[in-house]
């Protein structure tokens, strides 16, 4: 007997959802006729073949087969988010542009965060720079700052680019690893590429291990232009400073997250919108003249140099707040395209020749991701002012231009009702550059492009001794994965360029003796060590860290509810882990339920955790390796831990030893709230050898 299978998505008795069912639209073809039935192919017979005739199935399949385009060739892996761009400051002395004439404008913004190495389909947490791509929708046109959370590249020039990502891609003969630097391929590229040491003591400090993408600072990385309406331009360098402040994870916390969490920093961002808490950046400016420029001891066409903050002062001019998360990922985060190139009139480039490159490539790219030359129609992509000109037809043109004349000039749209469009005396004009006036043509690196370990040896004289641990830990992490003696050896020669002490003490780490310096192309100067290149020398606020409490049967709920209300005042999210996801019964009767069974919310997840456990709880947990982890990976990772006295056991199972971080919850539920965003740096040496 043939039977039909049915759809059937009505709710189940007792799901909750005891309404009645509601009939939405006809479900259609592609092309607009109706289906009658969306569970059953066509076929000869009810247990016969297919019927090629199915065209319902055809059109189905045919477009499910398509559903996939290429992936970015860097940066694939990321998420993005709308907001908005408010000028909080304007600068019409300095640029014509638009958005920055007039305090409190406003322009709709899409951003775009990532990382850089791994795939669509890799984890969140790797060691890698985060791309933090803004496209700002100005009545000018779309501006896209496409940019990094540091502010200096590996390279210098755009014609290494392909290189540089082969070696940092899994390796060509044996597809792996995935995401990460920590191989041969990658080390043997930069001990050959002495201009990326700088970039590399930024890629082995914390920079590359942010806790979240709200909490982590932008770079336009390049120095571009602005222009203002008398055509004077000044030369800039644009910085987004989160409003959280800047935090990182350790690193055997973000390869316990890659595990416990791959989705973790695109969760956060989700759940950080869709719950209210926007994320927001202060856009500042560096700004600079060509004699500033030429005193310097690096070139500022140079992108693998920075401009000490405290010679340059961040000017704020205004705001980005990330109020929507997209409705479709595919349709705008994985087809949004930045182009480098969109400007708008008072913002220009220079000559930077990594920017020079960049400024072919991602237009070249997104023909090759999208398909066609008129991505620019995909609303994401689509500027919302008017745009108008002669380029025609293309694939997938979805513009359905009037009129006879599709060419510039002519003389039969002016006498039109509605004239085609011609060029204005208000659009782009390219400034003039004469300080970088070509000469012969020539494929040369400038001389003042030289000096590749000034600004490394700044950056690691600027930070505080836990932070040159680190690095000098991420360094022999990495090359402890390099199977070449040769290359180990190479990477270690250059750094010590950069700084005696870091190269012993990774010699030291991988257990090899110190080699001969390389000799540098140009002697390192030393520059006065700047506090804006570290990230704890600044305390971060509160707001937006994730607190986990953990709780068993019997737990006092007073305590609970104390910690949730002081946290939540504090700005942070709290979220209850119990044994059972169903939730615990309270020592008062009361049921408390849970976010989180413990085995799927590891403490690596939160920025402190709570134990509020009964004596029976707690006695339980001691046999739940889970448990133990959760409160030694908490320890191991310098957070904050508040307990009840019937925690104790559990503590001295796990190894906890008592510290300013290990807090009892008699005392309150505030002392914990207040170092949600801080670690307990002493510690570090009871869990770690040093270096
Ligand atoms: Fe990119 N880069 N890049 N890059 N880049 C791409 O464009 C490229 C560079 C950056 O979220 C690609 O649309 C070259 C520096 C971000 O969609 C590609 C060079 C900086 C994103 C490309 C660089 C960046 C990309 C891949 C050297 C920081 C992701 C897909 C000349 C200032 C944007 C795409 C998004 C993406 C090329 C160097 C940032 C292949 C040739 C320096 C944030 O076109």
């Amino acid at each position: 007997m043939a039977t039909k299978a049915k759809d059937d998505s009505a709710l189940p008795q007792g799901s909750g959802g005891e309404t009645q069912q509601r009939v939405g639209p006809a479900l259609t073809t592609n092309h607009g006729m109706p289906i009658s039935d969306n569970q059953n192919s066509l076929k000869a017979g009810a247990r016969g073949p297919t019927l090629l005739e199915d065209f319902v199935l055809r059109e189905k399949i045919f477009h499910f087969d398509h559903e996939r385009i290429p992936e970015r060739i860097v940066h694939a892996r990321g998420t993005g988010a709308h907001g908005y761009f408010e000028c909080t400051d304007p600068i019409p002395e300095l640029t014509r542009a638009s958005l920055f004439q007039k305090k409190g404008a406003q322009v709709p913004a899409f951003v775009r965060f990532s990382t850089v190495a791994g795939s669509k389909g890799s984890k969140d947490t790797p060691r890698d720079v985060r791309g933090f791509a803004v496209k700002l929708y100005t009545d000018e046109g779309n501006w896209d700052l496409v940019g990094n959370n540091i502010p200096v590249f590996f390279i210098q020039d755009a014609i290494k680019f392909p290189d540089l990502v082969h070696a940092v891609k899994p390796e060509a003969d044996r597809g792996f690893p995935q995401a990460a630097t920590a191989h041969d391929t990658f080390w043997d590229f930069i001990g050959l590429m002495p201009e990326s040491m700088h970039m590399i003591m930024w890629a082995m400090s914390d920079r590359t291990l942010p806790r979240s993408f709200r909490m982590m600072e932008g770079f336009g990385v390049h120095t571009f232009r602005l222009v203002n309406a008398e055509g004077k331009s000044t030369m800039v360098k644009f910085h987004w400073k989160p409003k959280l402040g800047i935090q990182s994870t350790l690193w055997d916390e973000a390869v316990k997250i890659s595990g416990a969490d791959p989705d973790y920093q695109r969760r956060d961002l989700y759940d950080a919108i869709t719950s209210g808490n926007f994320p927001e950046w202060n856009l500042g400016i560096q700004v600079f003249d060509e004699e500033f420029a030429a005193r310097q001891p690096y070139d500022v066409l140079d992108a693998t140099k920075i401009i000490p903050e405290e010679d340059v002062p961040v000017r704020i001019i205004g705001r980005l707040v990330l109020d929507r998360y997209p409705d479709n990922f595919f349709a705008e985060t994985e087809q949004v395209a930045f182009l480098p190139q969109n400007v708008v009139p008072g913002i220009d480039f220079s000559a930077d020749p990594l920017l020079q490159g960049r400024l072919f490539s991602y237009l070249d790219t997104q023909k090759s991701r999208l398909g066609t030359t008129n991505f620019h129609q995909i609303p994401v992509n689509a500027p919302k002012c008017p745009m108008r000109n002669f380029q025609r037809d293309g694939m997938m043109q979805t513009d359905v231009p009037k009129g006879r004349a599709n060419y510039e000039p002519n003389s039969l749209d002016m006498a039109n009702e509605d004239p085609g469009p011609r060029a204005t005396d208000q659009g782009f004009v390219t400034v003039a550059r004469l300080d970088e006036a070509t000469e012969a043509k020539c494929r040369v690196r400038s001389e003042t492009f030289a000096d590749h370990f000034s600004q490394a040896r700044l950056f690691y004289a600027s930070q505080t001794p836990t932070e040159q641990g680190h690095i000098v830990a991420a360094l022999v992490f990495e090359l402890s994965k390099v199977t070449l003696p040769h290359v180990r050896l190479r990477v270690v020669a250059q750094l010590r360029n950069v700084d005696e002490d870091l190269a012993r003490r990774v010699a030291d780490g991988l257990g090899m003796p110190l080699p001969e310096a390389l000799p540098p192309a140009k002697a390192p100067v030393d520059m006065p060590p700047s506090d804006a290149l570290s990230i704890l020398k600044h305390a971060a606020p509160v707001t937006g860290r994730a607190l986990g409490i953990l709780v068993t049967d019997g737990a006092d709920g007073q305590i609970i509810s104390d910690i949730r209300k002081s946290a939540e005042e504090a700005g942070a999210t709290v979220r209850i882990i119990a044994p059972k996801v169903g939730g615990v019964i309270l020592a008062d009767g009361k049921h408390q339920p849970a976010d989180e069974k413990l085995d799927g919310a590891p403490s690596v997840l939160f920025d402190a955790v709570a134990l509020v456990l009964s004596d029976d709880g707690a006695a339980q947990l001691t046999g739940e390796k889970a448990a133990i982890d959760f409160c030694s990976d908490a320890f191991a990772h310098l957070k904050a831990i508040g307990h009840t006295a019937a925690a104790k056991p559990l503590l001295d199972k796990a190894g906890v030893q008592k510290d300013g971080f290990v807090l009892d919850l008699a005392k309150g539920a505030r002392p914990l709230v207040e170092k949600l965003s801080s670690r307990e740096w002493t510690r570090e040496p009871k869990v770690k050898l040093p270096l």
